[in-house]
């Protein structure tokens, strides 16, 4: 299996891009792969010539896996978690609970949470952005309670298993992780803690540091 990466970023982006979504699955599920790393430029990968062919958007991740080509971190986590028979239940009852909280993430909680980041790292250099800060802030405070007081009664997103339900969450929750948004949710940050802590996650962040030349820990 062949999957798109970065290999350069600015700073400001370290351990916030979404190749770490399926690079984080593909280690839970134990699949081979080989990483393609890309340069981000001042356009993103929007001025790679030849890259269109495999993501029409020229974004990462994508997966080449074996000729089949998937890009969409939510499509290929779900590809993966269904073709390792891992990450995901049997039953079509416990699958729909893992569609949910992965939509949930993608939906509900990263339309708000991007923005608060983008927010952030622009300041005062987007006044735009920043004036929306605080009504993103408040949107996600609709979801967050709810999601908290679920993780206070159970491991993960779906249940007592851990599912690529939980590596969207997280992902998507890792957004806010500089912001002071998550303190007041001491469930959710036991819970990312929980996840962040597993060995696929370990290995993945230091093979990302490494892929970019960035000192370990820097895109924790
Ligand atoms: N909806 C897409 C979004 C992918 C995306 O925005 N990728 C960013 C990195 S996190 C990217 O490749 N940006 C470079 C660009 O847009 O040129 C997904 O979830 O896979």
């Amino acid at each position: 299996m062949k999957v798109y990466v970065f290999k350069s970023l600015p700073q400001a982006l370290w351990g916030y891009t979404r190749d770490i979504r399926a690079l984080w699955a593909l280690e839970e599920c134990e699949i081979s792969y080989e990483t393609i790393g890309l340069d981000c430029g001042p356009n993103g990968l929007q001025d790679l010539a030849g890259y269109g062919k495999i993501n029409p958007f020229k974004q990462v991740p994508a997966i080449d896996d074996d000729g089949y080509i998937l890009t969409e971190s939510g499509a290929i986590l779900l590809y993966l978690a269904e073709k390792s028979g891992k990450l995901i239940p049997r039953d079509p009852k416990g699958r729909a609970q893992v569609y949910r909280w992965l939509i949930t993430a993608l939906s509900n909680i990263e339309p708000f949470a991007l923005p608060v980041f983008f927010a952030d790292l622009m300041g005062d250099s987007n006044p735009h952005m920043k004036g929306l800060r605080p009504w993103n802030a408040e949107i996600l405070g609709r979801f967050l309670p709810q999601i908290d007081e679920r993780l206070a009664a159970q491991s993960f997103a779906i249940g007592d298993d851990f599912t690529v339900a939980d590596i969207m969450l997280v992902c998507v929750l890792r957004e806010l992780r500089k912001t002071q948004i998550l303190r007041a949710y001491p469930d959710i940050e036991r819970y990312r803690e929980r996840c962040e802590g597993r060995p696929a996650f370990v290995k993945t962040l230091n093979a990302y540091e490494d892929r970019l030349g960035v000192e370990r820990g820097s895109a924790r």
